[in-house]
């Protein structure tokens, strides 16, 4: 079977859709989509959003079902139990994420963004839902201090450097696909936990971190 998976760079649900093949060690095409690419996406499954995962001429929406179709093919390596602390550890996070990192993905040099079309289609688009960049960045050191505080709540949450709840599940996409997002946000402090684990599940499931377009 050819996989051919759709996706933006900056984009955290991406993420959960490349981490499988990653993880599993299955081949597959990354096609890189522009951000203001709308007919594409609703040419395949009927709306503009990505991911989308493209096998034998049929599409799949929906990141975590690309995750759960991706771990049918062959063992199953998503065996382990989720944990309601890191649900609602990523509740409480979502809002502090949504400014911090919002504001710097847009200025980062994705594909996603390559023409100034296309990161002007982002930058409308999430403004009208966040507020003004310019706003959002200014309250940085306010929003570092609360997600410090928050890092430290997860370390003792995390079980194992490649299993947050000790055997892998879907918790380590949510998780992982979320913290890849934070590492364009400089300034972090990351406890010892919380670093080893990003560096190892980044490292399994081959999506690169942020940290070269950290501001
Ligand atoms: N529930 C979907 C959400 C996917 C989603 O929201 N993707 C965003 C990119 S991060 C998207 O395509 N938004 C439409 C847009 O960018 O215009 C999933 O898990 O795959």
């Amino acid at each position: 079977m050819a996989f051919k998976l759709y996706i933006y760079e900056h984009c955290p649900f991406c993420v959960k859709a490349r981490m499988i093949f990653g993880l599993k060690n299955i081949d597959f095409e990354k096609i890189i989509l522009l951000n203001d690419n709308e007919s594409g996406p609703i040419r395949m499954i009927g709306k503009k959003m990505l991911p989308i995962l493209e096998v034998d001429g049929h599409f799949i929406a929906e990141s975590m079902d690309i995750v759960a179709y991706i771990d049918q093919q062959a063992a199953p390596i998503i065996t382990g139990r989720t944990s309601s602390k890191i649900a609602k550890w990523l509740e409480r996070v979502a809002p502090l994420f949504s400014s911090l990192i919002i504001p710097r993905m847009a200025c980062a040099p994705f594909k996603d963004f390559e023409t100034t079309a296309a990161r002007a289609y982002f930058v409308c688009k999430k403004e009208a839902a966040t507020g003004l960049f310019s706003h959002r960045l200014g309250e940085s050191a306010a929003l570092l201090e609360e997600i410090n505080k928050l890092l430290e709540e997860l370390a003792p949450l995390i079980e194992k450097s490649n299993a947050v709840n000790g055997e892998l599940s879907t918790d380590d996409f949510h998780l992982f696909s979320q913290l890849r997002s934070l590492s364009i946000v400089k300034d972090v402090f990351y406890p010892v936990e919380v670093a080893t684990y990003l560096q190892s599940m980044s490292k399994l499931s081959k999506v690169g971190l942020l940290d070269q377009f950290a501001v």
